[in-house]
């Protein structure tokens, strides 16, 4: 009985001698160390509030909030303060609220901090999920309507998957993180995968593509090739453990992986099999008759952004930090992540954090000594099929544009992002 405790106590003097033999740098032998153990450092006290000074609401209690000493935000594009009006294009009201990824741990973005989009005119709608209903027809044998409890009886899929507008990356002389990653969110997803339900409704075979459209006035309908609904598209009903939130398509959407964002068609009301490509308000630049060209035209390659550190943030003092960042890919999962601490002449290989999952984030981590000299740095990440995530230079090469430092790709920007961390450890776009 009493050997086991004293060899315990044995063993957790031994790991944390080993500890501070690693932490010195130095071999030193047991016996040395131990005859020279450091003081513990004292305890800083400080006050703690306990009730009744801090009153708990019953909101608290209901369903709670973050400490109030977390700030993070999301902001309207262009770093624009939350409240403020949003911006109206040429298409109508477009809003994007983006995701503060700079202080986001781990792979997933809590619901309240999601990104959001909407396009072309399209408002929040305010749906009672007991009267919502969603239609599947077209080339199906058994067209038909199915309400919120119908398609809580289908089995369900839950999947981790990162949804990415277009207009991500949109600009490069961005500040931060969130101005240039922040239109991007990984989230748990909830649902029946639309093949479940367009076999339930007898699919036709001369069905080729689909059309998703939403309950709002301008419906944010896309046309998708029919090979991705039987792949793996999601009609999802939950999110990050609850229901979806109004602004990310309650009571269900589509959750189309790897896609640009706009596929994800929220507050989801019909779906059509059909057998040609049909145009609608939302393929204004996105047109792909040919649905190979659709597939891989409408698909996010490997993107890969470091989180810290990056834009406004800034380094203490030299010494140890681990760099950190996510990646991803709608090909496929993430197989590696490099990191970069000299503008790109030489790549290590970053610890992948978890297993990377399909079309989701992947958080991925690189120890780092900053010897306090500037150096920029940057991640570039290879997914499963063997895709390496570009330079903007080798994207302009290959479209055969004219390449300056500003370069800008056109359509989806998946390009690494370089920043640079000047000898004041303040850190910029590394871009510019
Ligand atoms: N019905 C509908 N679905 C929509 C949109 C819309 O305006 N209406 N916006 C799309 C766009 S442009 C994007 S990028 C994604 C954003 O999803 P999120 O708001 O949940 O992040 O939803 C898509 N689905
Ligand atoms: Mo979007």
């Amino acid at each position: 009985m009493d050997s086991e405790p004293s060899s315990r106590r044995e063993l957790l003097k031994g790991g944390a001698l080993a500890v501070g033999a690693a932490a010195a740098g130095a071999s030193v032998s047991k016996t040395a160390l131990a005859q020279t153990p450091a003081a513990a450092p004292a305890l800083p006290s400080y006050a703690v509030n306990e009730a009744p000074e801090i009153p708990v609401s019953p909101d608290v209690i209901a369903y709670g909030v973050r400490s109030h000493y977390v700030k993070s935000l999301r902001i309207q594009e262009d770093g624009r303060a939350p409240g403020t009006t949003a911006r109206y294009n040429d298409f109508g009201l477009t809003l994007h609220i983006q995701t503060p990824l700079q202080d986001s741990i781990g792979t997933i973005q809590a619901s309240s901090l999601h990104y959001c989009a909407t396009t072309k005119g399209a408002f929040v709608p305010d749906i009672d999920p007991a009267q919502h209903t969603l239609l599947i027809d077209g080339l199906v044998d058994r067209p038909r309507i199915f309400t919120m409890a119908d398609l809580r009886r289908f089995p369900s899929v839950t999947r981790f998957h990162f949804i990415e507008c277009i207009a991500n990356s949109a600009s490069v002389t961005h500040v931060n993180v969130q101005q240039s990653h922040g239109t991007c969110s990984n989230a748990e997803w909830t649902g029946v995968l639309l093949s479940t339900l367009l076999k339930e409704c007898g699919l036709q075979d001369k069905a080729t593509w689909f059309v998703a459209e939403g309950a709002e006035e301008v419906k944010g309908a896309s046309t998708m090739p029919i090979n991705k609904a039987m792949n793996d598209v999601i009609v999802a009903y939950g999110m990050n453990g609850e229901p979806l939130r109004p602004q990310n398509g309650f009571p269900v959407r589509l959750v189309v992986p790897g896609f640009e964002g706009i596929f994800n068609t929220k507050w989801l009301r019909h779906i059509k099999a059909v057998d040609q490509y049909q145009l609608n308000m939302n393929d204004f630049g996105h047109i792909r008759r040919d649905e190979t060209s659709a597939a891989l035209g409408y698909t996010w390659g490997p993107k890969s952004i470091i989180t810290f550190p990056s834009g406004r943030q800034k380094l203490p003092e030299r010494g140890w930090y681990e760099i950190t960042g996510l990646a991803w890919s709608g090909n496929g999962a993430v197989r590696k992540v490099e990191v970069s601490t000299d503008g790109g002449q030489t790549w290590n290989d970053a610890e992948l954090k978890g297993i990377p999952l399909p079309k989701a984030h992947t958080r991925f981590g690189l120890m780092w000594n900053w010897d306090g000299d500037e150096h920029v740095i940057m991640s570039r990440t290879t997914d499963e099929i063997g895709v390496v995530q570009p330079t903007r230079e080798q994207v302009a090469k290959v479209l055969g544009l004219p390449y300056s430092p500003q370069f800008r790709p056109p359509g989806t920007n998946n390009t690494i992002m370089p920043w640079k961390i000047a000898r004041d450890g303040s850190v910029t776009n590394g871009i510019a």
